[in-house]
Parts: structure tokens; C-alpha cells; sequence
């Protein structure tokens, strides 16, 4: 019989859905020890609150998130805010005793993270951060792959994270659903938000980034402000591109914008290494391309691999063979990984510690588009 682990949910926007369905999930698929409650949500905003614990099976609602974290019968606190709120409800939540489950970015800024950091390395909290792309089966084949030294040196890391949503200049900036564009309450814009998607999966395939050069763009230099009613000066990066160097040797081109028309959440990345190369695409996202230069030359080509079987990564623990997975399952399969490590008292990561580093490099990079010059990272 599994044990109850209680979660207070902090927000009710996308992420929080995306994770209240991981959370119902996951123990119809893992054998665990533990089992996620949904226990509270909480939002200041209590209509809102009450019509999300009534679609997702919460069982109570608070307004106030400093109530949530200290109240005994919560174990673990899930922050889906903006990321303005992610430090100081994490820090609270660590000093309380309680589990952390941080929607990616950690932070607005390095500076916030490693105060975040500490805190959770001091209360010794279980922790994460919701990287969710590690999880699509196809990109685990592809750790997995890397793991068993099928590319050997790497020579090349590339990676674009793509979407179109923000072109328009009557779309306004901050509030419910646009804060994303407020830089207080976001910290950056593409590079926190989508870069570092691209950063934390590179970083687990391909190591530790040692310097950066980049330049960023805001193409709307004025939007109207939700909460002002003004029209006020765009804080965000629209775009931003970056060339970077790993501690390994190999060299790398990331790419994030919300400008690209026609694509809507196309994250690529590629790695080029001297045996083999691998490929992937979120819009394709359950299969792996992968080319073999030791495969026999008359049969040399890119492999198109369907990860659906059941000795891919996750995949056994779903439906039969040949059946894709999704979005959705990259959250389930993490929550399941969080689950299991609490059990074994290790860590899933990321961990808070791993997403600083994310965190730092997307700080060299906004450095680096100011100063014009490479940033390294320490
Ligand atoms: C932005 O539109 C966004 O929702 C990001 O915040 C998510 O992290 C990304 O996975 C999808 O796009």
C-alpha cells in the first residue's frame, strides 16, 4: 500500500494543470511507495482557486500561500507562479520542512537562485524543477545513447526553441497569462523561458558550458501594461541567439525567439559527435533520429527510431509496444522519478543545484548581449 504524500498547489494557470494531471497519474503507471494527494491549491484569486480544486479533485483552497506552507497536513509545495514568486515562497517552503517542486525557470536571475538554493541545501528538502523535456522518452533514448558512448567525441551542440505568439504589437504586456513579457515579474523573456529549456537539456547531454557570446532582441519596444493601464517601455528579450563553447571541446549554436511565424513550440536540438549524430524535435517528439557511421556503408543512413517499445525509457511502464507518448507524460514521468527518489532518500534531478546552472548561463548570456563580449561561465 502506497504512502500518502500531500501536495499544496501554488497557481492554477498551464503548468499547474500540466502537473495536477501528473500527479493524478502517475500511480496508474509506477509502482511507488508514495502517492501524490491533491491536497490544497492555493491562489489569491478565490473563484478561480475553488473552480480549479473542483476540476482537478483538490481538496481545499487557500488565498494566502503563507498559510499553505504552514499547515501540517502538506508535504509538498508545487510553485506554479510567476517566477517573481518562485524565491520567496521557496525559501518559506524549505524553512517549513516541506518538499519543493519549482516550475522551470528557478529564478528570475542567478542571484535569486543560489539564495534558493541555499535555503533547500540548508532545511536538506527533497527538491526539482520542472525541466520537463529530459522526460520525452526520445530524449532519455538520446541521454541514454550519449551514456553508452555511441557518439564519442562530441564536435557539435545545436538547439533552437521557436515559438510565434508575441509578433503582434497589440498584445499586451504582464497579468494573468502575460506576465511572461513582464520582465519584474519574469525576470528575462525567450532566455528564461525558452532558452533555458534548450540550456538544462544540453547541459545533461553534453556537460558544463564554459563561456558564452550572444545578442538578444526586443522587437516591440512598447506594449500596454496589464496592471498599470499604461503604455510601458518592454523589459524582455523578444529573441536571442548565442553561441557558446562546452568544457568538452565542442562548440554550440542555441537559437530562441518568439518571432519565428508558423512555429508555435518547435524545440530542436542536434548533436554531431565522431561516430554517430543524434536529432530530435518536439513537433515529432516520441521518435529519435540517429545516424551510425559504424553501420555497414551500403546501408549508411539516418535511423528514424519510433521510441515506443517497451525497453525504451518509461515507455514499458504505458500501454503496448508501438503506442506513442506525449507532452503530458514527460510530468508524469518525472513526478515518478521524484517519487521514487524521496523513497530512496536520493534526488531526482533537477535539483534546484542543477538548475542553477541553467540559471547561470542564461545570466552570461544577457551579460553577454549587453557587453558584446563572451561572458564565461563560473
Ligand atoms: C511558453 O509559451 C511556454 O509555455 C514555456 O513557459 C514552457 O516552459 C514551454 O515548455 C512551452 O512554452
Amino acid at each position: 500500500m502506497s504512502k500518502p504524500l500531500n501536495i499544496g498547489m501554488i497557481g492554477y494557470g498551464f503548468m499547474a494543470r500540466a502537473h495536477s494531471n501528473a500527479y493524478s497519474k502517475v500511480n496508474h503507471f509506477f509502482d511507488l511507495d508514495y502517492r501524490p494527494v491533491l491536497k490544497a491549491i492555493c491562489a489569491r484569486n478565490e473563484t478561480q482557486a475553488k473552480a480549479f480544486a473542483d476540476r482537478w479533485g483538490y481538496e481545499s483552497v487557500e488565498t494566502d500561500w503563507r498559510t499553505l506552507i504552514a499547515r501540517p497536513d502538506i508535504d509538498a509545495i508545487d510553485i506554479c507562479t510567476p517566477n517573481n514568486l518562485h524565491k520567496e515562497i521557496a525559501i518559506a517552503a524549505a524553512k517549513a520542512g516541506k518538499m519543493i517542486l519549482c516550475e522551470k525557470p528557478l529564478a528570475r536571475n542567478a542571484a535569486e537562485g543560489e539564495e534558493m538554493c541555499q535555503a533547500i541545501e540548508q532545511a536538506g528538502v527533497a527538491n526539482t524543477v520542472w525541466y520537463n523535456y529530459r522526460r520525452i522518452p526520445a530524449v532519455s533514448l538520446a541521454k541514454q545513447l550519449i551514456e553508452e558512448g555511441r557518439l564519442g567525441r562530441v564536435f557539435h551542440y545545436r538547439a533552437n526553441f521557436l515559438q510565434d505568439w508575441t509578433i503582434s504589437s497589440d498584445l499586451p504586456q504582464g497579468g494573468q497569462g502575460l506576465w511572461r513579457l513582464d520582465a519584474d515579474a519574469a525576470g528575462s523573456g525567450v532566455t528564461g523561458d525558452l532558452l533555458a529549456h534548450c540550456i538544462d537539456t544540453a547541459l545533461w547531454l553534453n556537460g558544463p558550458i564554459a563561456a558564452v557570446t550572444a545578442t538578444t532582441e526586443t522587437f516591440v519596444k512598447e506594449r500596454l501594461h496589464n496592471l498599470t493601464g499604461k503604455v510601458e517601455p518592454v523589459g524582455i528579450d523578444d529573441a536571442c541567439a548565442v553561441l557558446a563553447r562546452f568544457t568538452n571541446g565542442s562548440l554550440a549554436i542555441f537559437e530562441s525567439t518568439r518571432y519565428a511565424r508558423g512555429h508555435k513550440a518547435l524545440y530542436t536540438f542536434e548533436i554531431n559527435g565522431e561516430k554517430a549524430s543524434i536529432a530530435w524535435n518536439l513537433h515529432d517528439l516520441h521518435r529519435l533520429q540517429y545516424f551510425d557511421h559504424g553501420d555497414a556503408s551500403h546501408i549508411r543512413g539516418w535511423h528514424n527510431i519510433h521510441v515506443s517499445d517497451s525497453d525504451h525509457p518509461y515507455v514499458g511502464n504505458w500501454w503496448v509496444p508501438g503506442l506513442q507518448l506525449g507532452y503530458e507524460h514527460s510530468f508524469v514521468h518525472q513526478v515518478a522519478d521524484f517519487l521514487k527518489a524521496v523513497a530512496n532518500g536520493k534526488t531526482a534531478g533537477p535539483t534546484f543545484r542543477e538548475a542553477q546552472e541553467t540559471q547561470k548561463v542564461c545570466d552570461a548570456i544577457l551579460a553577454s548581449a549587453k557587453s558584446s563580449q563572451w561572458v564565461e561561465i563560473k
